[in-house]
């Protein structure tokens, strides 16, 4: 299926044609939740292939095979995408794990009364700009990035595809009581991988023994991530993502937001980001400063200090 060129507008937020057509959209929405279900939920470019991962290998017990031998998108479909449904109709693996973009506004309805298990992924909103910007110069099914300010007035306006950053995590995390619904930071699995992973396997009533959880750590670090062609898109044709212009997983950082961000469009984000989130109590971390201290025996410890903004 090509439609590469093709947007679909639908309810008012722009998806890629690609792999999303009216009804596909309009099937997510009536989709039939079970209990059992796992659904991993976020905006474009929060970590969404990162926790992908983690489930295939939690539900794995940390063997890699599955996730070394079944493209992601197969393991953990996106609801909302053409191949879904006949996908899950010739599958016999349970739990079934399900991916969305979709907003809580589309996909709350489907899932009141449910006590399917979602897991909400999200990231500081300034390195999923970024990282938004360059998957936009691969990928062949969105639309042209334009320069980088305009991308960023575009993010601000809530008018790329995909929708509005802003109105997905503030949408998901304010329903997350009425949910049976997980909170969890790109941030947080940067910086305790480990601690993580053990929080979504009880999440998901799957407690690992810990060479269990630490095979689950290992491979799903960045560097075996990047080099597992069934996690890093490198099976995807050129045509459709360009390699040439880019890698999926690109570097997988906190704050790379720095290096495409001038101070002007810095100040900006922080304005527009303050009066769109005055509503919304969650904190970001936008940096991760690495601080060196000399302890008593004289050695040098590394110390990783969070910036949180509280705007
Ligand atoms: S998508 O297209 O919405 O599915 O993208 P998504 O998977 O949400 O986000 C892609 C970014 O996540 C980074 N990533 C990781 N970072 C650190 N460690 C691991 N293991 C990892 N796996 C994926 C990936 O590199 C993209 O971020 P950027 O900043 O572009 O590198």
């Amino acid at each position: 299926m090509a439609r590469l060129d093709v947007t679909e507008i639908f309810h008012g937020i722009s998806f890629p044609g690609h792999l999303h057509t009216q009804d596909s959209l309009q099937h997510a929405l009536k989709f039939l939740f079970q209990d059992m279900d796992v659904l991993i939920v976020s905006y474009p470019k929060s970590g969404t292939t990162w926790m992908q991962e983690i489930v295939t290998l939690i539900s794995s017990r940390g063997d890699p095979h599955v996730s070394q031998t079944t493209p992601n998108w197969t393991r953990a479909p996106w609801l909302e995408q053409y191949y879904c449904a006949d996908l899950l109709k010739s599958s016999t693996s349970t739990p079934r794990v399900l991916t969305t973009h979709l907003p809580h506004d589309l996909l709350g309805p489907a899932l009141q009364e449910s006590k399917a298990r979602i897991i909400y992924v999200s990231r500081n909103p300034k390195d999923v700009l970024v990282s938004f910007y360059h998957f936009h110069k691969m990928a062949n099914f969105l639309p042209d990035a334009g320069s980088f300010p305009e991308f960023l007035h575009h993010f601000l306006e809530g008018t790329l595809h995909f929708g509005s950053w802003f109105d997905h995590i503030k949408g998901w995390t304010s329903q997350a009581a009425a949910l049976n619904l997980l909170h969890v930071t790109y941030e947080e699995m940067s910086t305790d991988l480990h601690r993580t992973i053990n929080k979504v396997s009880s999440f998901l009533q799957r407690p690992l023994l810990e060479h269990e959880l630490n095979n689950c750590v290992k491979h799903c670090s960045f560097s075996r991530m990047k080099d597992n062609k069934m996690i890093n898109y490198s099976l995807i044709p050129d045509e459709i993502l360009d390699h040439s212009k880019g890698c999926f997983m690109r570097k997988g950082e906190i704050g790379d937001w720095r290096n495409m961000f001038t101070e002007e469009q810095n100040r900006y984000f922080d304005t527009a980001f303050k009066s769109k989130m005055q509503d919304c109590i969650l904190k970001f971390k936008f940096l991760l400063e690495k601080l060196y201290n000399v302890t008593a025996a004289g050695k040098e410890i590394l110390l990783l200090l969070f910036f949180h903004t509280l705007m």
